[in-house]
């Protein structure tokens, strides 16, 4: 006999598992919001936080509890959409669940485990953030953030980051390769692997980093290229998308998700950080490289692609959007997953046709108030101008 809890616990469940999500009344032409989170932590299993045996749990108490569910690798896969998501016990430790849907906006069911990793890095003490990628060798690579304590710094805080790599083909079983190596950058995170070999070689793109928190002298996403996956190592990192004074991304950026590749270029999902008096403000945004070169920028439109809104901008972290997933169907459909706050997840839907007409034809950030209004002022004016004809 169960504890009656366990069943009022399960019903409240199934019934979020079971609820329908809907299209939200936000509108920018670019694409569409939804007004449920699609994973939050009440939706982890029961048996992975109760110990369900009333001789063991009398009151059924939450025995290892889970904080939140956040920043979710995106894949498709079997005809399902599966979220690899970054799981943060009670204890601060965040490991990696796969979920399914059918639908992609909401019904996402996490498997019966969690993700056992390798255990190669004995310093490692926490993974997070998996970027999956499709790669043309056939296999599919999770490049996730594998954090250990600094052991040479004072500072109880202290922390090396870098990139860990596991591959697989089912999303059960996983291989996990050597971290890359980056010669030139102490640190690492925000790395995701370019679906197709670029001179023969793999390709990362990086986030260079000199200190755990600040980017230093890591001027931005990098580039950088690799003979052996199974022992991954860049030499050199080529700065693609830079950080900008007084931009969205001033104090970082990272790559978000696998670039989508289209007839115009190499579409890229990325964040953008910059400091405020309330602290880190993260926003989504974008831009696109060249198909026979993945470093040369050939569109960067100005500002922010998505900021959090409403309830997204409250939570452990708040006012951060990340994104580190996107699911881009044969028919041209953008699932675009994203975290509020690092506490839930939530998806923004699109097309591959409207993210290119956004990536190409926004303005980029002219940089100075006066030559915004001056860009603003010619859009009104010919705006103006239109609606008089229109009304002739
Ligand atoms: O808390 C916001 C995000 O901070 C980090 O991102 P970045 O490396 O760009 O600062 C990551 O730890 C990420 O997980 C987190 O969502």
């Amino acid at each position: 006999m169960l504890n009656p809890n366990y069943y009022s616990e399960l019903k409240k469940q199934e019934a979020l598992l079971n609820r329908k999500n809907v299209k939200s009344d936000f509108y920018n032409g670019i694409f569409d919001r939804y007004e449920y989170p699609v994973l939050t932590r009440e939706m982890i299993p029961l048996s992975w936080r109760y110990d369900l045996n009333p001789k063991t749990n009398p009151f059924f108490e939450e025995r290892i509890g889970v904080n939140a569910v956040f920043n979710s690798g995106a894949i498709e896969l079997n005809g399902k959409y599966c979220l690899v998501a970054r799981i943060e016990g009670a204890d601060r430790k965040s490991f990696f669940g796969v979920a399914e849907s059918d639908s992609g906006i909401d019904g996402f069911r996490f498997r019966d485990y969690p993700i056992l990793l390798d255990d190669v890095c004995p310093n490692e003490t926490n993974v997070y953030d998996m970027r999956l990628t499709k790669h043309e060798d056939g296999w599919i690579y999770g490049v996730f953030c594998s954090e250990s304590k600094d052991t040479s710094s004072s500072d109880l805080s202290a922390a090396v980051a870098s990139a860990g790599i596991v591959r697989t083909h089912d999303l059960n079983t996983w291989e996990r390769l050597p971290n890359l190596i980056t010669k030139r950058s102490p640190q690492q995170r925000n790395v995701v692997l370019h679906p197709e070999f670029v001179n023969g070689k793999y390709a990362f793109y990086t986030r260079p980093m000199d200190d755990f928190i600040e980017t230093g002298s890591g001027g931005g996403i990098g580039f950088g290229l690799c003979d052996d996956i199974t022992h991954a190592v860049v030499d050199e990192e080529k700065i693609l998308s830079a950080r900008k004074y007084h931009q969205i991304t001033e104090a970082k950026n990272g790559e978000c998700t696998v670039p989508i590749k289209t007839d115009k270029g190499w579409l890229h999902i990325a964040h953008g950080v910059r400091n405020t008096a309330a602290g880190l403000r993260y926003v989504i945004y974008a831009y696109a490289t060249a198909l026979d070169d993945p470093t040369r920028m050939i569109a960067e439109p100005g500002g922010l692609l998505l900021g959090p809104r409403g309830w997204e901008r409250v939570g452990d972290v708040s006012n951060v959007v990340f994104s580190n997933g996107a699911i881009v169907k044969e028919n041209g459909d953008v699932y675009l997953y994203y975290a509020g706050s690092d506490t839930r997840m939530y998806v923004a839907t699109t097309t591959v046709e409207k993210l290119t007409d956004y990536v190409f034809n926004t303005p980029q950030d002219p940089g100075r108030s006066v030559l915004c209004v001056q860009q603003r002022t010619e859009l009104i004016r010919k705006n103006l101008a239109f609606l008089k004809g229109e009304s002739k």
